[in-house]
């Protein structure tokens, strides 16, 4: 199995840990982030990560990725086996992408312009910094989001949500220090104990890295 990234990919990390939940062995190669002919070539877009399976299925979009190892690979697993709880998780996946990631997305967009509007940035803060106390929540009496398990839900939301306990010195991708700037936190105990937790899983990086010249 073949796993195309960039470095500090959140996108990437999602699969990383799925995969190392999944003690599923692969080769990582990493990508030059301005040069996307080959991913273009073999997945039909530009964006990683994109998965090639034993079989050279190819996979891309890391929910997307995340469900194919699901079917392939059904144990240990990444869903619940109940379908309701499954669908649940499900809704949890989508509002996480499409409604959660939004204002950070928006904040660093902003950020970009050539004069940004502090007062939108601040506005979109607020939602993102609010947006804490739910997942606290969610930990409430359980180690995990969904439940005692770790799930797909987990790899999902913890690459983003991990900037609440800080960022690497070495870390210099505005959209990470939006999100280290917005959720950073000393209120949120069980959140804080999840990031630590889920920081400890192994991840499928220690493997080989090529770099671009040897794929
Ligand atoms: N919906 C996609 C988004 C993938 C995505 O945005 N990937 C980023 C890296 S995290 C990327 O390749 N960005 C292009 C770039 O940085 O030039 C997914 O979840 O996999």
């Amino acid at each position: 199995m073949h796993l195309f990234a960039i470095p500090r990919s959140l996108n990437v990390e999602r699969v990383t840990l799925a995969l190392g939940h999944k003690g599923l062995p692969v080769e990582i190669s990493l990508v030059d982030p301005k040069d996307r002919t080959r991913v273009r070539k073999m997945s039909g877009q530009e964006l990683v990560p994109v998965l090639v399976d034993d079989d050279n299925t190819v996979v891309f979009d890391s929910p997307v990725v995340l469900e194919h190892l699901e079917r392939r690979y059904p144990d240990p697993p990444l869903w619940p086996a109940d379908p309701a709880r499954r669908a649940e998780m499900d809704v949890f996946i989508d509002w996480f992408n499409r409604v959660w990631k939004r204002p950070p997305n928006l904040i660093a967009d902003e950020m970009a312009k050539p004069e940004p509007d502090e007062a939108r940035i601040q506005r979109l803060g607020a939602e993102l910094a609010g947006s804490l106390d739910r997942f606290e929540r969610l930990l409430h009496g359980r180690r995990h989001l969904f439940g005692d398990e770790f799930s797909a839900a987990d790899c999902i939301a913890f690459p983003f949500l991990q900037y609440a306990l800080g960022i690497d010195a070495n870390d210099h991708h505005l959209f990470h220090e939006v999100l280290a700037r917005w959720l950073a936190t000393d209120r949120h105990p069980r959140l804080a104990e999840w990031i630590r937790r889920v920081d400890e899983r192994p991840r499928a990086g220690d493997v080989a890295v090529h770099e671009l010249e040897s794929i």
